[in-house]
């Protein structure tokens, strides 16, 4: 065929912490994202220890989605969003994680979101841990090196999987897994894992220890959710931006090999049910204990992915230096501009076809179908004195990867669920906590300094959008 089926999911996709604000409405507990203050292009958020009283915390209120979200899924019905991802917050339903029961006000609060979505023809597409951790098991067990949290995972997961197994097919695990093989970022390692790392603690070993109870995780929650609904698609999630090597020097080319596998080994395990033999040799080398036991071993094989969702901003390029071995090899550590490309005002390079390469790359190793469940363009706007918004950067830069993402579909023959561009209406961003690194199609009237009055507005790409969803794709 030479088009879209009828059946691809055009929507959007955004994550609890970072729209619903409510952060403390029907006995909601304190997350991670709790505890995040506002950075800036280049610069990460603080993580302060607890609330503190002087500190801004843009997550606490956010668009204040909690109590808009009927009047926001108007917009997207308006749209003609056929599905809607968002998260539920852990902290709504077991507010520090512990409890023995769920909490009934978040479990109805999700109930009436899904309902409204229902009723609008919207597909919920939901991820059970994105960036929001009860911020009590970080403080009382050091966040996911604790292997009691993968217990305390599955009950929260299997409560939702059977409260909402009528209303919700679609779900993933853990957001964007990997971000932490990043772990010299004190705000990947927290945000993924509820890790905080003292100075001398191995920072590597750390991350592959809570990375690997969260693989855990997620498989006995895929195995579970199948036995209380067979017609869950239940996927991982991926961040995946491709590494490219800076140059034909096999040097690079071996660099940028060495740099996507430890990306992407996270993957690996999630579909195939085992590690990938070189990085138990990459392990060994290191001197690196991790804990596995056998029943870990057999939880991973018996509950391998359904689907492959992923993430899709950027693509990398390095370059292999002398004093980098191919061991310490990180899209971080080797990493050059690449000059074919463009970047955005936070330093994120433009690059559409790298989405069809990922498509292809992700079929070509996997052979699962595929989600594109985030892409964007982070950007500031401008309300002209009428109310108008003009974005065709936005407009511009959607339109190219969807390009990327049919060919893919139409020449390449990948397998795509949907489509669903990050942060539809405009929310908190998770890497700078700020307002004004905007994604929507729908303005939000609030500022980085907690100023504007919440109300929200069509910008040119919302009318754009509406127009491609309702052409299948082929009004671009
Ligand atoms: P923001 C890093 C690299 C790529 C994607 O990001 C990332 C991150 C973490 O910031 O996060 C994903 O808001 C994530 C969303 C996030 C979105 O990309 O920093 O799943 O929660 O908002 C965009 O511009």
């Amino acid at each position: 065929s030479n088009s879209l089926s009828k059946e691809f999911l055009w929507g959007g996709a955004v994550a609890a912490h970072q729209l619903e604000g409510g952060w403390q409405e029907g006995g909601k507990g304190i997350s991670v994202a709790d505890v995040m203050t506002v950075g800036s292009p280049g610069q990460e958020r603080a993580i302060t220890n607890g609330i503190m009283p002087d500190e801004y915390y843009p997550n606490h209120e956010a668009i204040d989605f909690y109590h808009h979200y009927k009047e926001d899924i108007a917009l997207f019905k308006e749209m003609g969003f056929k599905c809607f991802r968002t998260s539920i917050a852990w902290t709504r339903i077991y507010p520090t994680g512990e409890e023995s029961e769920p909490n009934e006000a978040g479990l109805k609060f999700y109930d009436d979101l899904f309902d409204e979505l229902l009723k609008n023809d919207i597909e919920p597409i939901i991820t059970l841990s994105h960036f929001e951790l009860p911020y009590n098991l970080v403080t009382k067990y050091g966040g996911f090196r604790n292997r009691k949290l993968i217990d305390l995972f599955v009950k929260f997961a299997v409560t939702c999987f059977k409260r909402y197994q009528n209303k919700v097919k679609y779900w993933m695990t853990f957001n964007e897994i990997n971000n932490q093989a990043n772990y010299d970022s004190d705000f990947l390692v927290f945000t993924n894992s509820g890790l905080r790392f003292k100075p001398g603690e191995n920072r590597e070993e750390g991350m592959y220890q809570s990375a690997h109870n969260e693989l855990v995780a997620s498989a006995r929650v895929v195995k579970l959710g199948h036995e209380i609904n067979p017609n869950f698609q239940i996927g991982c999630m991926i961040a995946m931006g491709p590494v490219y090597p800076a140059t034909m020097n096999p040097d690079d080319v071996l660099a940028a090999q060495k740099a996507m596998e430890k990306n992407y080994f996270f993957a690996d395990v999630h579909v195939n049910g085992f590690y990938p033999e070189f990085l138990k040799k990459y392990w060994s080398r290191k001197g690196f204990d991790i804990n596995i036991t056998p029943q870990d071993e057999a939880d991973l094989k018996a509950g391998t992915v359904d689907y492959i969702g992923f993430s899709y901003y950027m693509s990398h390029a390095v370059k292999k230096n002398s004093e980098t071995t191919f061991d310490d090899m990180t899209p971080q550590n080797s990493q050059v501009r690449n000059n074919y490309l463009e970047a955005s005002d936070w330093g994120w390079q433009i690059d559409p076809k790298g989405l069809r390469y990922a498509l292809n790359w992700f079929t070509d190793k996997y052979h699962l179908p595929l989600f594109i469940v985030e892409n964007g363009f982070g950007a500031y706007d401008k309300v002209e004195a009428d109310g108008t918004i003009h974005d065709p950067y936005r407009i511009d830069y959607l339109r190219e990867h969807i390009r990327q993402m049919i060919l893919a579909v139409v020449e390449d023959g990948v397998d795509l669920i949907g489509y669903t561009p990050w942060g539809c209406i405009d929310l908190v961003s998770a890497g700078t906590g700020e307002m004004d690194k905007r994604y929507g199609f729908i303005y939000v009237d609030k500022n980085n300094k907690d100023e504007g009055t919440l109300k929200r507005s069509k910008k040119d790409s919302f009318y754009w959008f509406k127009d491609v969803i309702t052409s299948n794709g082929e009004n671009l």
